[in-house]
Formats: C-alpha cells, sequence, structure tokens
C-alpha cells in the first residue's frame, strides 16, 4: 500500500480570491469574506464574524478583540472504502487569545462545521499544555503540518475543514492555511516486468563477437 494524492480544488490557496456572502447571513458579497476559489468560509453564528482574506500565500482567517470559531471547508469526491489522510499546512499568530488550529474530514461530505460525524485531527496551539505533541507557540516563521488520519468515506463525497477557535478576546487571533494534501490508501501500479526485447538479445551477441575477436587477436 502507499499513499495516492486525491484531487482537491486550488489546495495551495492560489489566487483567485473572490468576495462571498456572509455564510450564516446570505446576501450580497462583502469584503471581509474573501475566500481563495475552491474554499468556503464558515463561523459560529454565536460569536462575531471573523474575517477572510489573502494573505502572502495563504488563506488569512482571523479576528481582532474577539473570541471566534471559524474556517474554510470544501467538497472532494472521493472513492467509498478510500482510506483518507488529509494534512494542512499552517500558521497561526496570537496576541493574548490563545489559539488553536485542528483539521477534519466529515466523511459523509456535510457542510455543517459542529457535526458529530466529522472526524477532527488533534489541536495544535497555545492552548495544549507545554511539553505536549500540540503545543505550538506559532508565529509566520513557525508553521506545522496538521492532520487527520485514516477515515473512511461514507459517501461519495467528504469534507475538509480547516478551524480555528481561540479562548479569549486578544489583540490578534489568525489562521493561516497554505498547502491542504488529501491521500488515500492506494496499490501501486506494478512496474511492467522488463521483457527479453530483441536489442538485449542483439547486445548479447554482439558482446560475444567482440569476445571472440579480442580472444583472436590475442593469438
Ligand atoms: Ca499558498
Amino acid at each position: 500500500m502507499s499513499k495516492v494524492i486525491v484531487p482537491v480544488l486550488n489546495p495551495s490557496f492560489d489566487p483567485p480570491f473572490t468576495a462571498r456572502p456572509d455564510p450564516e447571513l446570505g446576501g450580497s458579497p462583502v469584503g471581509e469574506v474573501t475566500v481563495a476559489e475552491g474554499w468556503q468560509p464558515y463561523y459560529d453564528a454565536q460569536k462575531r464574524r471573523p474575517e477572510w482574506t489573502q494573505y502572502q500565500q495563504y488563506q488569512k482567517v482571523f479576528g481582532t478583540f474577539s473570541e471566534i470559531k471559524a474556517g474554510v471547508y470544501q467538497r472532494v469526491a472521493v472513492g467509498i472504502g478510500d482510506l483518507l489522510t488529509l494534512v494542512v499546512r499552517a500558521c497561526f499568530t496570537s496576541e493574548g487569545a490563545g489559539v488553536a488550529l485542528r483539521v477534519g474530514i466529515d466523511p459523509f461530505g456535510g457542510t455543517d462545521w459542529q457535526s458529530d460525524e466529522i472526524v477532527w485531527g488533534s489541536w495544535n496551539g497555545e492552548t495544549a499544555p507545554p511539553g505536549t505533541p500540540g503545543h505550538w507557540q506559532g508565529g509566520l516563521d513557525n508553521p506545522r503540518s496538521l492532520s487527520v488520519e485514516n477515515v473512511e468515506p461514507e459517501a461519495p463525497y467528504v469534507t475538509l475543514f480547516l478551524h480555528i477557535e481561540n479562548l479569549y478576546a486578544g489583540k490578534d487571533e489568525s489562521a493561516f492555511w497554505d498547502q491542504a494534501t488529501l491521500y488515500r490508501e492506494g496499490e501501486v501500479e506494478p512496474e511492467p516486468p522488463d521483457p527479453d526485447t530483441p536489442w538485449a538479445e542483439l547486445l548479447g551477441y554482439l558482446s560475444r563477437i567482440a569476445d571472440a575477436v579480442e580472444d583472436i587477436a590475442k593469438k
């Protein structure tokens, strides 16, 4: 078994980024909700709406002086029975915000980020206890690969969720999402065996002639 890449739309969050309607309220597209093509925004309506924007090579999702639960998602066509692993390159910045990030897969392809069906990877961030694998101070110069592994689809689509939460309404709470890679476990196509080519036979024949000529020359 080996890992085979499953196509994801715009996995690196390349431009164009487009303005979208508030995902909770609908209506006209708003500049504060600017998301890379292929991805959809979501947030917790109980909290203030965060903002989405392009920042350098990233999709940035952020708040200021607010508690946020938010992210981006994408539905992806998959094969039933595939075993999926999602790996996403990310970083965050925080000023007194207690930020943590995680990524998840809904094996039923739903679009509700609060669904119990979503299989989440572990939290990584400031709020993970120091000394544990999830502890991470963040910073744009300190990215991490976040993952969730071995998720089995229950439908022809799954949904990828890239999620940020923070504990305190600090001055800055920002997630930066970059490369999202979805893998499935799959058999590698075996290399066709090297057939005995006419060339191999011919080279063998020429080699024997060369040896014979050399033998004659030595005599
Ligand atoms: Ca990128």
